[in-house]
């Protein structure tokens, strides 16, 4: 399989817009490698359309429909699609296209690794920010600009979705998934019994009844002492080394269809330091032919 880049060049789900730099970024920075048996190669980075530079919510939904068409595309051509955002709202138009696309066989398993939850709508949120708000989204739930992506239906099934590394949350948004039934394996619970302990279950939660099964990472994930380039850094996280090295474990997995990697902010980052994290973790799953 190749992998395809698409960037997404989402900054208006964010309190700070320069998440929208980080795809350009990471692509002049070069750190996604071609490997020996994959070949690695950037296709567009995507905006929002001027029309829609009105509000937040416009802006979203015309980038996440362009994106879902992109993502849709990639995984008809036979490739694997690695979407670097962006703030983490472009996850709406991601997962709404890999829905699409494997609709026919049967239902998407997501992965969400995360510092926060993402699961407000714009009745519990507290920032008003829609980075705040994918997964909800993409589980049926607010605002029917971001629900109807791709189509009405809800994109995931609760019982096919997990969040890893959580450490900051609003009640609103817990309550949500609480009564949803998903599952959080939070900060905690990693710190407790081991990412690998963890990320076993939570690959079992994704694979089961499902046609196939992304991860979406978002960079807030990992420590902001290590890796401080991200949109909005939470104390606490988990380390570049042991996320890579869970991640590694889905190579070569037919099932995994689609990664997403987000909330780069290039501004806070140090010597491309975060940079060089989001191509590590790509690095996991497709192993390069010389470590750099
Ligand atoms: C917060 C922060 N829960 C909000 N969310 C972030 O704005 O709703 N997500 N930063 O990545
Ligand atoms: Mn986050
Ligand atoms: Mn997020
Ligand atoms: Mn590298």
């Amino acid at each position: 399989r190749n992998i395809v880049v698409i960037g997404a060049a989402s900054g208006a789900g964010a309190p700070d817009p320069a998440t929208a730099e980080g795809p350009d970024a990471l692509r002049r920075y070069r750190v996604f490698h071609d490997t020996p048996l994959q070949h690695v190669e950037w296709d567009a980075i995507l905006r929002v359309p001027r029309e829609a530079e009105d509000t937040p919510l416009h802006a979203v939904a015309a980038l996440g429909a362009r994106l879902a068409a992109a993502v849709e595309q990639a995984l008809r051509d036979g490739h694997f699609p690695l979407v670097v955002g962006g703030d983490h709202s472009c996850a709406i138009g991601t997962w709404s296209g890999v829905h699409r696309m494997l609709a026919t066989r049967g239902p998407l398993g997501l992965m969400w690794i995360d510092a926060h939850m993402d699961s407000h709508t714009f009745a519990t949120t507290e920032s008003g920010q829609i980075h705040g708000m994918p997964l909800a989204a993409l589980l049926g739930h607010g605002d029917a600009a971001l629900t109807s992506i791709e189509g009405a239906e809800a994109k995931l099934l609760p019982e096919h979705v997990c969040l890893i590394g959580v450490r900051s949350f609003e009640a609103g948004e817990a309550a949500l998934l609480h009564r949803l039934g998903v599952r959080v394996f939070g900060m905690d619970e990693v710190r407790e019994r081991g990412l690998a302990t963890v990320f076993a279950e939570a690959l079992a939660i994704v694979r089961r009844g499902t046609a196939g099964f992304g991860v979406s990472i978002d960079l807030d994930a990992l420590d902001p002492a290590e890796e401080p380039g991200v949109g909005t850094p939470v104390p606490g996280g988990l380390s570049r080394a042991e996320l890579a090295a869970a991640l590694a474990g889905l190579r070569n997995d037919a099932a995994f269809v689609a990664m997403e990697i987000v909330e780069y902010n290039p501004r806070r980052d140090r010597r491309h330091l975060t940079a060089d994290a989001a191509g590590a973790l790509l690095d996991a799953i497709a192993p390069p032919a010389r470590r750099s």
